[in-house]
């Protein structure tokens, strides 16, 4: 890999000498190198080597022109505010295409990530910021975002996929996820209520991020203050709850969301309630009455979406997501079939919450 960075580094004509690299274990579709430089004047600096699947990503050039249109409206909104920052290329381009290979290199943001938190303040602050960075893209024109997966969010068309995976059983697995394809096929209708409602007219399109994980809010390591939010390769016209029902369904779960620790897993209302109100705080003028009437159904959509596209995967061999040994996207499925009963059993309490914040 070293070989691989320092002949990146090369193409984006990063400044010193190179002195070393670390994986970034955080995201599980594009593989990340943070790379050490030594600048001339002897301090070191770092940055942010990915590799953008492209098996996931299959336009990645109009990939890289969303974020440059959309950061670049955000920059100009907010001129003060940190954002992130592509290199370019000898040729002033943002990205490096070698071979099948499809490289890109941001500066490097020291800060903290969370992929889980208990802390009301952080969750307040990654609701914020969220809420924030669809409120500063409200005025920006959806007609100019490509679709870079088409259909990310189209409950109805991931459940068609895993009609297909499971009618294909490509590599054998179904029979051992039977329990999983009958529960995630019971709750079809409930699962897919946000793609119906946005197909119906009756929710807006906004400009959404589309991929909420906590972990993809930085955090200034001192304050906890949210600094910006990161990986905006699903940046696409999408439904407000998409943004919120992602959060919560990562952040306000009590496990991770691969543990096979299927007995904990469950929803954390105070998480969810400190979220809810950062990211409330931010939307609420702007939002409908159906926009909130729903926020808390999204949460469960959301939740039952990942559980047919980490099943799907499972059934077709892994091919989209990594994975670290042969079953965990079935753990994948388990735990987030365990989220989606709990969430369910405290709709009541979540659209309570919702209602307050939305007052506040
Ligand atoms: C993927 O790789 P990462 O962490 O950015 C996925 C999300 C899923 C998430 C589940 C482009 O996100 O949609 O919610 O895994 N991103 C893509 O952990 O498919
Ligand atoms: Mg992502």
């Amino acid at each position: 890999m070293d070989e691989k960075l320092r002949e990146v580094s090369a193409v984006f004509r990063l400044p010193g000498t190179y002195l070393s690299y670390e994986s970034i274990q955080v995201g599980i579709v594009n593989r990340t190198y943070k790379v050490n430089f030594r600048l001339d004047d002897g301090k070191e600096k770092s940055f942010l080597v990915q590799n953008v699947n492209t098996y996931a990503f299959r336009n990645p050039v109009g990939l890289m022109n969303n974020i440059d249109l959309v950061t670049e409206h955000i920059r100009a909104k907010c001129p003060n505010k940190l954002s992130l920052h592509f290199h370019h290329t000898q040729d002033r381009k943002t990205y490096w295409l070698d071979g099948s290979n499809f490289w890109r290199v941001m500066n490097y943001v020291p800060s903290v990530t969370y992929s889980a938190s208990s802390d009301p303040r952080i969750l307040r602050n990654a609701g914020s910021a969220f809420g924030e960075f669809q409120t500063q893209l409200a005025d920006f024109d959806i007609g100019l975002l490509v679709e870079t997966i088409p259909g990310f969010h189209n409950t109805r068309g991931r459940y068609e996929s895993l009609d297909e995976a499971i009618a294909q059983d490509a590599v054998g697995r179904v029979s051992s996820a039977r329990e999983e394809i009958e529960y995630i096929q019971s709750i079809r209708d409930r699962a897919c209520l946000l793609t119906d409602l946005g197909r119906e007219g009756k929710l807006p399109l906004r400009v959404t991020h589309n991929d909420t994980k906590i972990n993809n809010v930085l955090f200034d390591a001192k304050t906890n203050d949210a600094l910006v939010v990161i990986d905006l390769d699903t940046v696409m016209p999408g439904l407000m709850g998409h943004d919120f029902g992602d959060a919560i369904r990562f952040a306000a779960n009590h496990v991770a969301e691969d543990s096979p620790e299927y007995h904990r897993v469950g929803i954390d209302l105070e998480v969810f309630q400190a979220f809810a109100q950062g990211f409330l705080e931010k939307t609420r003028n702007t939002m409908t009455a159906l926009e909130l009437d729903t926020l808390a159904d999204s949460c469960v959509c959301l939740t039952a979406e990942l559980v047919v596209r980490f099943l799907d995967d499972y059934l077709r061999g892994d091919l989209y997501f990594k994975t670290d040994y042969p079953e965990h996207n079935l753990v994948r499925t388990r735990n987030q079939i365990a989220l989606c009963r709990d969430m369910i059993a405290h709709l009541d309490e979540m659209h309570a919450i919702i209602r307050h914040c939305a007052q506040d």
